[in-house]
């Protein structure tokens, strides 16, 4: 028997549940989800290892209006995405007709011209028949392979996601060795749990309007303990009073839920050592996006 891969890519608009897609296939918390648009900001990589091939996920942020050179950044990346892989998988959400952005991701598809399919998420929340009027409209604007319609949340029809996805790759080596699921490094994904914690925690703009970084990772066997040493990035200095809090209280909620899901994944005690400085309106200039990863 041939051995099948590809890389398929997770694209859609903003909030459609990409990541939370990304993670049920690969069975392992690799991006972060929020009930917040605009929570993923980088290509996430996943793999899913099939008995005889391998199809290779890249979670993207959702692609949407731009309005600042974060946002630049956040699109181009989900752009690039559509150029990089074999196969497209786009994420929207029920019940949505119009979703935000669609006319973007339409234009993107026709440009690349690759084998494409429409996945519609969250058929949980709302009856049957709300699918097949988007169903129709999505017939007749691009010529999908297949439209499946899917609950990331529960795994309903998931199997039927992955049987038509496997029956779009192509005979193709191996992409990478069995025991990788991803490529993403220690340091981006406790970044990203903190900035998974700073979504559920605050409001407004304030999620928006920061970036971590992560300055150390040691890990003592003999201890049993990982110390990590993070910041959080705020735009201004008002910013930096509410992410502190009152006694410290929401940095703190933010360091303590941020080292709980950590001491899970390593198994370990974790010191998180988190502070919070400002980097003036980070998130419109270049130059400070690049140091801050974007
Ligand atoms: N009811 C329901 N909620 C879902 C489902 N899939 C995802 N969600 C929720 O939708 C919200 C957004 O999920 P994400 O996975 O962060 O969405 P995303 O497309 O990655 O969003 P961005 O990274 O912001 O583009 C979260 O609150 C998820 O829990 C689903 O199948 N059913
Ligand atoms: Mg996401």
């Amino acid at each position: 028997m041939t051995f099948l891969s590809g890389f398929i890519a997770i694209v859609g608009p903003p909030n459609a549940g990409k990541s939370t897609l990304l993670n049920r296939l690969t069975g392992t918390k690799l991006a972060i989800v929020s009930p917040k648009p605009q929570t993923t900001r980088n290509r996430i990589m996943g793999v899913y290892h099939g008995d005889g091939y391998q199809m290779v996920f890249v979670d993207t942020p959702g692609i949407h209006k731009t309005q600042t050179a974060l946002h630049r950044s956040m699109v181009a990346s989900a752009q690039a995405a559509f150029k990089e892989v074999d196969i497209l998988a786009v994420v929207i959400e029920m019940p949505r007709a119009e979703e935000p952005g669609i006319g973007i991701i339409l234009s993107n598809l026709r440009r690349a011209q690759k084998p494409s399919v429409l996945v519609i998420n969250k058929i949980d929340k709302g009856p049957k028949e709300q699918l097949l009027p988007i169903i129709d409209t999505y017939r007749q604007r691009y010529p999908f392979e297949a439209i499946v319609p899917i609950s990331a949340l529960t795994g309903d029809r998931l199997e039927r996601l992955l049987e038509q996805l496997k029956s779009m790759l192509k005979p193709g080596p191996a992409l990478f060795p069995p025991d990788m699921k991803t490529d993403q490094t220690e340091s981006f994904w406790i970044s990203e749990i903190i900035r998974e914690k700073i979504y559920a925690l605050t409001r407004q703009e304030l999620p928006y309007s920061c970036a971590v970084t992560v300055e150390l990772v040691e890990e003592s066997l003999e201890k049993n303990l990982v110390s990590i040493i993070a910041r959080i990035h705020v735009e201004s200095e008002s910013q930096k009073g509410i992410m502190i809090g009152g006694r410290g209280e929401m940095v703190k909620a933010i360091g303590r839920t941020s080292r709980e899901e950590m001491e899970k994944f390593f198994g370990t005690k974790v010191f998180l050592d988190l502070t919070v400085r400002v980097e003036k309106n980070w998130s419109k200039d270049p130059r400070a996006l690049r140091r801050l990863g974007y």
